[in-house]
């Protein structure tokens, strides 16, 4: 049976000297155990973004380095981690792309604040350093396969139907986070410090992303699983309505 290709934005990393297109284990396993199979996107060439966008049915934007703040619109604050502005402007031109062409998303981490960056809104370049009020340990130093904060489910969205209502134990591992949503994209998720923990498309089915890693949770949580499996639900939906369009002609 035919399966759905979800492209993964790889990272540039140096290993023995040599430049890699790297992608975690953790995100293929999770998209193949979801019924897909993942596409690594090598990242070097933005303007190549369209010619791999037409490889993929599906596009998942995982965890990374941060993102550089110049495409947000301000300056670097010394608290700023390690940036990559090619990887940065593949995954622009990819998002955006993608909302064009209909294609669904996922985010994870990293992949939630650059879809939103992508789309126009902002994100915080340290929580601790830049948010005026109690945030909560998001660093954690807890082993990643588990929980260490909670985040409340916000009613009538996408993630509640995924994930049930209610508080939800969560992995953090992020000094950024969303702070303006984009226009088109609504919250769906908070931690209890008022941190941005998931956001979604307004009007339709095409983005969801968590501020967390369920690919290092989904094994052992069968509620981290379904948003893997709603992701190709998603994907599986958008490849029907593209073939009726089609066979309408
Ligand atoms: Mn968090």
């Amino acid at each position: 049976m035919t399966k759905s290709i979800i492209g993964i934005p790889a990272e540039d990393r140096i290993v023995n000297g040599l430049h890699r297109n790297s992608v975690n284990q953790a995100d293929v396993a999770a998209v193949t155990t979801a019924g897909g199979v993942a596409l690594p996107i090598p990242t070097r060439n933005p303007e190549l973004m369209a010619n791999y966008i037409a490889l993929c049915d599906g596009l998942m934007f995982p965890g990374g380095p941060d993102i550089a703040p110049r495409f947000y619109g301000e300056e670097p604050i010394p608290e700023l981690g390690d940036t990559d502005s090619l990887l940065d402007e593949s995954e622009i031109q990819l998002v955006k792309l993608a909302v064009i062409q209909g294609i669904p998303i996922l985010g994870l981490c990293r992949g939630m604040q650059i879809i939103n960056v992508a789309l126009g809104g902002t994100v915080y370049q340290d929580l601790n350093q830049q948010r005026n009020r109690q945030t909560f340990q998001h660093y954690q130093k807890a082993p990643m396969d588990q929980g260490t904060h909670s985040v409340s489910v916000t009613p009538e969205t996408r993630l509640e139907s995924i994930i049930g209502s209610g508080d939800h134990l969560v992995n953090s591992h992020h000094h950024e986070a969303v702070k303006a949503l984009a226009s088109g994209l609504k919250l769906s998720a908070l931690a209890k410090d008022g941190v941005i923990e998931c956001m979604e498309s307004e009007d339709n089915d095409l983005i969801l992303a968590v501020q967390w890693h369920p690919e290092f949770m989904f094994e052992s949580n069968e509620q981290m699983a379904s948003l893997f499996r709603d992701f190709l639900q998603r994907v599986d939906h958008h490849l029907k309505e593209a073939a009726d369009q089609n066979s309408g002609d």
